[in-house]
């Protein structure tokens, strides 16, 4: 049956000040919005938080969603409207659990939702699910996307082309892998991650296919380098790739942003491909109440908005509620460091 929409007005007035860093809704917990403009309204796209009884663990157990809702508005500020469950893990038929941070994309009339889960192994494999309509319901391939490994897929269109953008270390299980391939016995969270002065691990990148369910290509690193032109160190905590990757593209620039995870920053960076290299400019939002930090940033009539999560309604990590306030790119290209609490 299809779900009851629930409306909830944020606040009365629209302006900026009035909703930014106030919870978007406050009936379920969500977290990790990835946003997008799809038919003149903001779509958003996030994680549905829930009390859980697994226990907390390094591999992030206690992360344990079983759905998506969408989540739609006018304008920022306005009614926010829950579309209800647009997509539920029992009818997924590759993944055993955790439906993590999602995306979307919208082609010719068709809605991709791209999601990661732990297959019937454990290991994080990103699916693809589709729909007539931006707020679902979707329908999941029977598959996950070919190629794909780790998880937090990011969707972004560049003109006619769309990438895939993807991966997190740690619980999200890319130092895992080497050379795109699963290595044999790698178990924990740091199992596989290089040592400090080596190479960061880096996101991965790769144009979709015409169906938009499969990938155009074999996946590429997203290298991200110092002011020097030297790969960001993996024991560079504050300013090396963690999870959440995010792109977007302003005045003909390429940025790409994601969260430094254990230091609890969206760092950014820079290029003038899509491809890279990019190099590292510095935060995009400061450490947010709770441990992850996970975001979106779209321009929706003119300006730009950072969409975001923290704990604020549970005081508990695993239990978050997505906020959204403006973002300023500086003359010089930069992005204005926002502080949460402000
Ligand atoms: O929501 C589960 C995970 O927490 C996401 O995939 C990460 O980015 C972090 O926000």
């Amino acid at each position: 049956s299809q779900p009851k929409e629930v409306v909830q007005t944020v606040e009365a007035d629209s302006t900026v000040s009035k909703f930014a860093h106030a919870p978007l809704v406050e009936h379920i917990y969500t977290a990790d919005p990835s946003a997008h403009v799809f038919g003149g309204k903001i779509y958003i796209y996030p994680s549905h938080d829930i009390e859980t009884e697994v226990a907390q663990d390094d591999m992030g157990s206690h992360f344990d969603m079983k759905d998506y809702h969408v989540f739609s508005m006018e304008s920022p500020g306005g009614t926010v409207t829950d579309h209800g469950v647009a997509l539920k893990l029992e009818n997924v038929p590759w993944a055993g659990r955790q439906l993590w941070a999602p995306d979307a994309a919208e082609k010719d009339g068709k809605y991709y939702l791209y999601f990661p889960a732990k297959d019937k192994q454990d290991i994080f494999k990103i699916g693809v699910a589709v729909s007539d309509r931006p707020e679902g319901p979707f329908k999941a391939e029977l598959e996950p996307i070919k190629g794909t490994f780790s998880m937090d897929p990011s969707a972004f269109q560049d003109g006619a082309e769309y990438y895939l953008l993807w991966g997190g270390i740690w619980g999200g299980q890319l130092q895992w892998y080497e050379d795109q391939k699963l290595v044999a016995g790698r178990k924990g969270p740091t199992d596989g991650i290089p040592a400090p002065e080596e190479k960061a691990l880096m996101p991965y990148i790769a144009k979709l296919g015409a169906t938009m369910t499969e990938l155009a290509e074999k996946p590429r690193e997203l290298l991200i380098l110092d002011e020097n032109g030297e790969p960001i160190k993996a024991g560079d905590n504050a300013r090396r790739f963690f999870e959440a990757a995010w792109m977007h593209k302003y005045n003909g620039k390429y940025y790409l942003s994601y969260s430094t995870g254990d230091t609890h920053f969206i760092a950014y960076a820079i290029s003038d491909n899509p491809y890279g290299p990019f190099t590292y400019q510095g935060n995009v939002l400061e450490p947010v109440e709770g441990w992850t930090n996970h975001h979106s940033i779209v321009e929706f009539q003119g300006k730009w908005y950072l969409f975001y999560h923290d704990t604020q309604l549970s005081g508990q990590t695993p239990l978050r509620n997505i906020k959204m306030t403006e973002l300023t790119h500086l003359p010089d290209g930069k992005i204005q460091t926002i502080n949460p609490m402000k």
